[in-house]
């Protein structure tokens, strides 16, 4: 089953020309409108018009999360402000968060991607979808909302949060597909428990999950105790938001990425350099139809592979492999994008305490836990416990407020958090995916 037959199933000569026509009107588009992409391309010396060939892709500068940062919020737009009918954002390597806008011809074709998305996962017209991703600047709610009403599709926009009452809606409103990330379905699998509901007894059919890593071992888990075809959707805000690739229900080997639209590459994290078909390497998008912020080779420093093989779903498009690791330090807790960098940032305005710090993550039953250790200043170190604990509190609180995620602070003594003599070791990440 498809969405839109025509294009998830374009012979690949054709394909690559739709490719080669939309790349080369989006450098067009760049290079006349965003100053960054016209200073970058000058530096290199190069024009939009040198791109002749698929291939000649290879001769751009990459963008990186970084260019995002330093154009914050509206810099690297497209298209005037007076066009960009929706804003989302994601944590940035600082407290400063990645804003993207979107016209209105780029939420069609998100919701469109998405809705293909939805029918690739084997959800159809007729469906109750549980939309359980988050509703706000993140665009897991409402990338799936759209996708789910353009599918026509019966959406429930529950959001997270409250899962006893999410699992009465679920029984309730008899939901068949569900959309969250993996771990919240497996504590929703628990609390179900704790309810006396048997996920055996509801009527989901169809679990779409992603915007966190995840492992075949845990495809399993969820699979048993949701009883439930689990697919693994995958996508970034910087791109579009969720749908960029999806496996298919037939084969769920690799998601297949929607190449009317993007462009991917692998290439190798340190040196840049493109990597040939199957090879492991750091997933490199390009988008050709966008025009709210259209990015070039843009780095998602995620680590996967990709391969051209024909798929038994009949769709001629790419896949990349289950995603299996970043290439820099983001952390993801609870859904939440988290860079050691900003809890440092966060650390070093805190009077009392000093910027040495270990993040340790943990996964408790099924939800992430974290806990910052930091070291307190000699100047408060014999200080009484209140004060301590005040501080304490204070550190939480202004993580929470900073970066969204709950975490506990453990202060402690001055010089005992390890130094290291090349590069720090921060995080100790105790979750086994795999
Ligand atoms: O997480 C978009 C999304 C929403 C995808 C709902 C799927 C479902 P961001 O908050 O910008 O966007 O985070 C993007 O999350 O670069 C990956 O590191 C990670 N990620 C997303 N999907 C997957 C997945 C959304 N299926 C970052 N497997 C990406 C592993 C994933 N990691």
């Amino acid at each position: 089953m498809f969405f839109n037959e025509e294009f998830e199933t374009l012979p690949r000569p054709a394909l690559e020309a739709l490719q080669l026509k939309r790349l080369q009107s989006t450098l067009e588009r760049v290079y006349a409108n965003v100053p960054f992409y016209k200073a970058s391309f000058d530096a290199a010396g190069i024009k939009p018009s040198i791109v002749t060939h698929l291939q000649d892709l290879q001769k751009l500068p990459f963008t990186t999360k970084q260019d995002m940062r330093n154009s914050y919020p509206y810099g690297l737009f497209a298209a005037p402000m007076d066009e960009i009918v929706r804003i989302h954002a994601s944590s940035g390597t600082t407290g400063k968060p990645t804003v993207v806008g979107y016209t209105r011809k780029d939420i069609t074709t998100w919701s469109e991607l998405m809705a293909r998305s939805f029918v690739a996962a084997g959800a159809h017209k007729g469906d109750i979808i549980h939309n359980a991703y988050g509703y706000g600047l993140f665009t897991g709610g409402l990338g799936a909302h759209y996708g789910a009403e353009l599918l026509g599709a019966s959406v429930i926009p529950i959001s997270g949060g409250n899962t006893k009452r999410q699992i009465m809606i679920m029984q309730d409103f008899g939901s068949t597909v569900l959309t969250c990330t993996p771990s919240y379905s497996l504590f929703m699998a628990e609390e179900s428990q704790a309810e006396g509901v048997d996920f055996k007894n509801l009527k989901l059919r169809v679990g779409i999950f992603g915007a966190e890593p995840w492992s075949e071992a845990m495809r399993t888990e969820i699979e048993n105790k949701l009883n439930l075809s689990a697919i693994d959707i995958y996508g970034l805000s910087e791109i579009m938001g969720p749908g960029v690739a999806i496996e298919c229900i037939e084969a769920k080997r690799g998601l297949h990425i929607w190449e009317d639209h993007f462009i991917p590459e692998i290439i190798n994290p340190l040196t840049g350099e493109l990597l040939p078909e199957g090879e492991k390497g750091e997933l490199v998008i390009t988008t050709i139809t966008k025009q709210g912020i259209p990015l070039i080779r843009y780095r998602t420093r995620d680590i996967t592979s990709l391969t051209y093989e024909p798929c038994v779903c009949g769709r001629t498009h790419a896949r990349i492999a289950r995603m299996s690791g970043r290439s820099d330090d983001m952390l993801i807790i609870r859904g939440v994008n988290v860079f050691p960098s900003q809890i440092e940032s966060v650390l070093v305005g805190i009077e009392g305490i000093e910027p040495h710090y270990m993040l340790i993550v943990d996964r408790l039953g099924t939800l992430d836990t974290l806990t910052v250790q930091v070291e307190i200043s000699e100047l408060l170190f014999s200080d009484e416990i209140k004060v301590l604990q005040a501080l304490s509190r204070r550190v939480e609180k202004e993580i929470k407020d900073m970066l969204g995620v709950t975490c506990t602070a453990k202060l402690v003594e001055p010089k005992t958090i390890q130094r290291s003599e090349g590069k720090a070791q921060r995080v100790i990440d105790n979750r086994k995916l795999v």
